[in-house]
């Protein structure tokens, strides 16, 4: 609750020693977590996990900022993983990674799943997988001063970080397993980060300057082989690139609209595939070896 007595005003913990945002102390969140955009997402992944060994039943908490965390065994095995809703956008993934280092100890391995936009003809409904890497497409305050911004780019295209190459290869291989279509079920390539849904994803307003008539364009002309548009996978891979070695990151994401003709999944084919890729990223986490967190 908001009455808690925090201390350490550099990386604030309550006196459970639990970290401010996402909630959770030691003991709570596995080495390999699989974070997910919506508590609904998360709620259906959790059938993937089991009470543990010596009975306690399958860890479930809601922060008071709306994070969750969901813990328990996969399979047969003694192999445990966190389910974590990640909400939306680069500063929660920021508190979702920072914040699960801290209360986790040794290598860490985190597989995003989302939904985003599909940005290939003929990819709604596929699995895109950044397997090439991932970019930050953002705003640029700066060229919408009116007396400084001429001359300014409206967005900037950051350089692309790359994935765990094992890690998204396992996540790769279970996708294939797992898919109803198996390869044909996924498309690798570039996915786009972006600090709005709206702006820096080139959707369009009369209520705001946003000077995005030709961003998708842009995009495709300098990132041929970008495949999506979402919110959340740049910061994860960057964190993991900064993280000393000691986290393994990968990502992939349901082609939910396809932007190009405006169709839309129904909700029904979206829970198939929920289903089938949250499968496939719980078992690329339980196949991957922690000791090989380092690049
Ligand atoms: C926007 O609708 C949200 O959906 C996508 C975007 O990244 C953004 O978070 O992913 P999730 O479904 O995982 O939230």
């Amino acid at each position: 609750s908001k009455e808690r007595q925090m201390k350490d005003a550099n990386f604030p913990l309550d006196m459970e020693g639990r970290t401010f945002h996402l909630g959770s102390r030691k003991g709570e969140v596995s080495n390999r977590i699989l974070s997910v955009g919506d508590a609904a997402r998360a709620q259906l992944l959790s059938q993937f996990l089991k009470p543990f060994p010596n009975g306690d039943p399958v860890f479930n908490m809601v922060s008071s900022r709306g994070f969750s965390v969901t813990t328990g065994v996969v399979g047969d095995s003694d192999t445990t993983v966190s389910i974590v809703t990640t909400l939306m956008g680069l500063p929660n993934m920021d508190f979702v990674v920072r914040e699960a280092r801290a209360v986790v100890d040794g290598p860490m391995a985190v597989v995003r799943l989302g939904t985003c936009g599909a940005l290939q003809p003929g990819t709604l409904g596929k699995i895109l997988v950044p397997a090439e890497g991932c970019v930050l497409v953002h705003r640029n305050p700066d060229a919408f001063i009116d007396s400084e911004g001429e001359g300014l780019s409206p967005y900037l295209i950051s350089r692309p970080v790359l994935p765990h190459p094992t890690l998204c290869d396992n996540l790769v291989s279970e996708l294939q397993n797992t898919l109803p279509a198996g390869l044909d079920g996924l498309r690798c390539g570039i996915n786009c980060t972006t600090d709005s849904f709206y702006s820096s994803q080139g959707r369009t307003s009369n209520a705001f300057d946003d000077r995005n008539e030709n961003l998708v364009q842009q995009v495709m002309e300098e990132i041929p082989n970008a495949v999506s548009f979402e919110m959340e996978t740049f910061q994860l891979l960057h964190l993991a690139s900064c993280s000393k070695g000691t986290i393994a990151a990968a990502a992939c994401a349901i082609g939910l609209a396809e932007r190009a003709n405006n169709e839309f999944m129904s909700p029904k084919q979206l829970v198939e595939m929920e289903e089938a890729a949250g499968k496939a990223a719980i078992d690329a986490l339980v196949g991957f070896d922690l000791s090989k967190t380092e690049l």
